[in-house]
């Protein structure tokens, strides 16, 4: 692609970047500074870190003169979340021995970040992940980021199949840049006659992040219809038939800014599974090749496909694919939350989910998780699967471990805190301190806040209603907040718009109910509504469907039609 002037700067840097190298080699000798130049921050996040400071220390350095403590969040791609023990014990040390956070954060992507990486640990940081076979390609970036993947392996002998599919399309999505494998490990893997090239992506790489789930139904814990591309497993006669294929989901909202908005995805089909690397590429390419470059507001795929039609996204895909899609199957999904607690799966072994409240494992007084989670590790059989709520499965468990393990979890307060149903169905994104574009509180506000409504859950005898509640410091819409029940997104400090109407099962983005209010306003509201809602719900009625029955906020089926 040639350099014009009109294309958003990002476009130039990622094409004069020689695939993504930059002058990230330079900037990582120079030790004047904990930073990067300003191109190669752009060009870092497919590397997997985004250049950070501690916002709560910005005034205090600045009065002491000195540059903002830059540190770096690294983000590791785990396809589908799951991680053995022995790559649980390596991730674990990474974070106490290269970190200054000395935390783990579990995200909303089924991965995990680090946080207050100093840049003379970046090196170390990627190549200890990789003696554990794990990689931070491509975990952010213009490209296919880390793929989620229904992760509790209990109901469906298919389970592994599905999965499979998770990191073929991974694998197959994957930049070919060696730039990786150059920076971090000194050339080491790289052939002397490599030439760089990308037959996938192209030198520019994709106009915008990309995002890909597949979604074993009836779990929706994926909340697969938010992201740019999705297959819903389709199981007939015990067997895997297909995929029902999903196209244009997103979160990423600006305020003010009426030409953003959220967009549940659209279904374009059923697919058979020999198809699915063929769509996958088609469905990337087409928005390589038609996605805005001029406006990164513009650039995802949702607005791609608003912008050039579905018929003509479909056609697209077929062409490129050399398929045709047939008509989507039935589908039905019944939550988006995780399921906690002890379960047998169909192969007789126990998996465990816990509550991690925001995603965060670290050593909280009376609550050390992180060393809890170690113990667990050093005897784990199975494996570890993070959830995309932000939670985590010990799965794989046999029965003649099942105690030991529940006995460890209780000791280093895994379990045993009773954790209300509205607690497990709520999430945060990371916000401050470390989040450069957070405008409010999130992870750290959304504790004392949840303990503030549940006893508004408990007044109106809705404790046991599963309601997903969720919170962001932005609208970028990082914990989904979209596609919550009741969402808040973060305005400024202390302030939030309020978000009603999704349905609980993940299929329909939520809407405007109230705008840039307040903690006292916000409970407020939630204990009229819950009150209305424990009087005048339906059999099984979830508090998003309610909502949208009475009229208090309108049901919204095409995310460019957010804003009426
Ligand atoms: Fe996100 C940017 C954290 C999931 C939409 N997100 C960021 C950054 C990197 C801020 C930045 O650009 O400087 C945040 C780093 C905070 C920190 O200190 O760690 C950040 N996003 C996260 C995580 C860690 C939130 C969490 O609490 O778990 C999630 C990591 C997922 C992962 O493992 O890959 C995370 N981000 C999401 C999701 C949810 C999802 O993908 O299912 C979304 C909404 C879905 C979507 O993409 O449409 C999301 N993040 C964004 C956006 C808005 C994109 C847009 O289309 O407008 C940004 C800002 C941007 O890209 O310009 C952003
Ligand atoms: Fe940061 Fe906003 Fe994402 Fe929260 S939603 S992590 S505040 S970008």
């Amino acid at each position: 692609m040639s350099l014009d002037t009109e294309l958003s700067p990002v476009e130039g840097i990622k094409t004069s970047s020689n695939f993504l190298r930059g002058t990230i080699a330079e900037g990582l000798k120079d030790r004047t500074t904990g930073a990067f130049v300003d191109d190669d921050t752009q060009l870092t996040k497919f590397h997997g870190f985004y250049q950070q400071d501690d916002r709560d220390l910005r005034a205090e350095r600045k009065a002491q003169k000195l540059e903002p403590l830059y540190s770096f969040m690294l983000r590791a791609r785990v396809p589908g979340g799951v991680a053995t023990p022995q790559q649980w014990l390596a991730i674990d040390k990474i974070a106490g021995d290269l970190t200054a956070a000395g935390s783990l954060r579990l995200t909303t992507r089924q991965t995990f970040q680090y946080h207050g990486v100093y840049k003379h640990n970046l090196k170390p940081v990627i190549q200890e992940l990789d003696k554990a076979l794990i990689d931070s390609i491509a975990a952010c970036g213009d490209v296919n980021r880390n793929i989620m993947c229904n992760p509790n392996p209990v109901d469906s002998h298919i389970h592994a199949e599905v999965y499979d599919w998770a990191k073929k399309i991974s694998e197959h999505l994957l930049p070919n840049t060696k730039a990786y494998w150059e920076l971090w490990f000194d050339d080491e893997r790289v052939a002397d006659n490599h030439v760089d090239e990308e037959p996938i992506y192209g030198n520019t790489y994709l106009p915008r992040k990309f995002k890909a789930a597949v979604a074993i139904p009836p779990h929706n814990d994926v909340d697969v219809y938010a992201n740019d591309m999705g297959f819903i497993a389709i199981i007939e006669d015990g067997k895997l038939a297909g995929f029902n294929v999903t196209v244009g989901g997103g979160m990423g909202t600006t305020h003010g800014d009426v030409k953003t908005y959220p967009r549940a995805a659209s279904t374009f089909g059923f697919i058979r599974p020999q198809d699915t690397l063929k769509v996958a590429e088609a469905i990337l390419t087409t928005q390589r090749d038609f996605g805005n470059r001029k406006d990164r507001k513009q650039a995802r795929l949702k607005y791609t496909i608003d912008t050039i039609g579905i018929d003509k996204y479909i056609s697209e895909v077929e062409t490129r694919a050399g398929i045709t899609f047939e008509p989507a199957r039935e589908v039905t999904f019944t939550q988006q939350g995780d399921r906690f607690g002890w379960v047998k799966g169909f192969d007789g072994k126990w998996h465990l989910t816990v509550f991690i409240e925001s995603g965060r494992i670290k050593d909280f007084p009376g609550k050390p998780l992180r060393t809890g989670l170690v113990e667990i590790a050093k005897i784990h059989q199975g494996d570890f699967r993070m959830t995309a709520n932000q939670n985590l499965i010990i799965a794989g468990v046999p029965d003649e471990q099942k105690a030991t393990i529940e006995g460890l979890a209780r000791k280093y307060g895994l379990l045993g805190e009773t954790i209300s149903v509205l607690k497990e169905n709520s999430m945060a994104c990371v916000a401050l301190p470390t989040c450069s574009l957070a405008m409010a509180e999130a992870e750290r506000y959304l504790p004392e806040f949840v303990a503030k409504v549940e006893q508004l859950t408990l007044k109106h005898g809705i404790e046991q209603q599963p309601i997903v509640m969720r919170m962001t410091g932005c609208p970028n819409g990082c914990a989904r907040p979209f596609m919550a029940e009741i969402g808040f997104v973060g305005k400024a400090d202390g302030r939030y718009n309020m978000y009603l109407g999704a349905d609980g099962i993940g299929t329909r983005v939520n809407k405007l109910y109230k705008e840039n209010i307040d903690e006292a306003t916000i409970l407020a509201e939630l204990d009229e509504l819950f009150g209305q809602y424990s009087k005048a719900r339906e059999q099984g009625e979830t508090f998003g469907n309610y909502v949208v029955r009475a009229g208090i906020v309108k049901a919204v089926h095409e995310g460019r039609l957010w804003h009426e």
